[in-house]
């Protein structure tokens, strides 16, 4: 049985990382199992509530406003804006929404308020909700707490070492501390980052290692293979190769072995058959919509035909705290004698694909009379 260690050496990690593919992949599933229901994804849905304008200057990212990229910028969505995007996300099967801004930091003022209420109603709606929003002080996270938010995201990205030729205007430090006034509250850590921007393997294992020293390791890692875009410095560097990805993947899921793996951005780059290796590997979520933040994401359709296909199972929300659904199928109950720790209870995939198609047959059929 593995344990959930704080103490690992970059060495180890990087050992981890380059063992024989197939025997990483085995090790890393084998972990999957004993921490997690393997059929279970999560899925989350990205809402970019406040686009582009940005005044960092992070090199992979298309909303700094100092880089000349072609997205849209938009001003705060109203709570209504908002609330009707959750209610799609949901109908698609997504159990949680992901509230992103481009801000270097949350100010306090009517922005922040507005930001809250948006909570608060995704709340209501029976979704968790996620927020990333930039640097967070105390007294805001627990206001985020406070009006039921479920996660928040704030990337480190990097290695510490990796980190200052990416970003200048800020510090790891920042992140770091962000990160701990998030932990001071009830609200879960969602931290993790991004390969193929240049960085080395001792780079991506350095990253891990801060994440996995961190105590309680966050709850969920994303890993996001970098989406290249035109105007951003790192315009030119070449997509990911899948390889690197499952290594990432199944490297994070060993050494943060509770932790939700979240396969982020860069699928549309990704073969299904890359996917399928990833979820083997141990990841856990995916973002699912067309769109990310700005970037193109795979169909949900598409998404959901992959689930079927791999007996993937969309996972229920559940709210904080309280128990999710009962315990149900007897496909989800472990072979005897096998120590699982995963006690987390399986959603019937028939049922949930089912339902998705007809919500989108409805929304196709809805936009057609529109
Ligand atoms: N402004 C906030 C912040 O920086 O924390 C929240 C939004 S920011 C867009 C959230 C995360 O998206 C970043 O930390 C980064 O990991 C990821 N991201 C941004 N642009 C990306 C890109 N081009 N490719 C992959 N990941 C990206
Ligand atoms: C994360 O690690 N990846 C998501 C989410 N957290 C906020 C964002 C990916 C953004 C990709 C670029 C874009 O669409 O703008
Ligand atoms: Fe701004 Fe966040 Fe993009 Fe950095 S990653 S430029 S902080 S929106």
């Amino acid at each position: 049985m593995s344990e959930i260690r704080h103490d690992w050496t970059k060495e180890e990690i990087i050992d981890i990382y380059n063992k024989p593919l197939l025997e990483l992949v085995y090790e890393a599933a084998s972990v999957h199992r004993q921490f997690h229901n393997p059929r279970e994804v999560q899925i989350s849905t990205l809402l970019s509530i406040k686009t582009g304008g940005c005044p960092e200057d992070c090199a992979y990212c298309p909303q700094a406003a100092r880089y000349h990229t072609d997205i849209e910028t938009n001003d705060l969505m109203t709570v209504d804006q908002v609330k009707a995007q959750a209610l799609r996300a949901r109908s698609s099967g997504s159990s949680r929404v992901c509230m992103g801004a481009a801000w270097r930091n949350v100010e306090d003022g009517p922005e922040f308020e507005q930001v809250l209420d948006m909570v608060r109603t995704i709340n209501k709606l029976d979704m968790e909700v996620c927020c990333t929003l930039g640097m967070l002080n105390e007294n805001q996270a627990q206001r985020l707490a406070e009006a039921g938010l479920y996660a928040y995201n704030h990337n480190l990205d990097s290695s510490e070492e990796y980190y200052g030729e990416i970003i200048s205007s800020r510090g790891y430090g920042d992140r770091l501390r962000t990160l701990e006034n998030v932990r001071k509250t009830n609200v879960t850590v969602c931290s993790g980052g991004i390969i193929g921007m240049g960085e080395s393997i001792e780079d991506r294992a350095g990253m891990l290692l801060a994440l996995a020293s961190l105590s309680p390791q966050p709850e969920s890692v994303p890993i996001n293979a970098l989406v290249a875009v035109e105007g951003t410095p790192l315009e030119e560097q070449e997509t990911t190769p899948i390889w690197d990805m499952i290594r990432m993947v199944a490297t994070t899921r060993i050494v943060l072995p509770n932790t939700t793996v979240r396969l982020s951005a860069g699928r549309t780059e990704m073969s299904k058959e890359g996917q399928a290796f990833c979820f083997l590997a141990g990841a856990g979520s995916i973002f699912a919509g067309d769109k990310l933040l700005t970037t193109p994401n795979p169909d949900v359709n598409e998404d959901m035909e992959l689930f079927n296909t791999l007996g993937l199972i969309p996972m229920k929300p559940y709210a904080k705290g309280a128990q999710p659904t009962p315990v149900a199928p007897e496909e989800m109950t472990p072979a005897e004698g096998e120590k699982t720790r995963w006690s987390r209870p399986g959603h019937r995939i028939e049922k949930n694909v089912e339902a998705t198609k007809k919500a989108n047959k409805k929304r196709k059929e809805s936009k057609l009379v529109e």
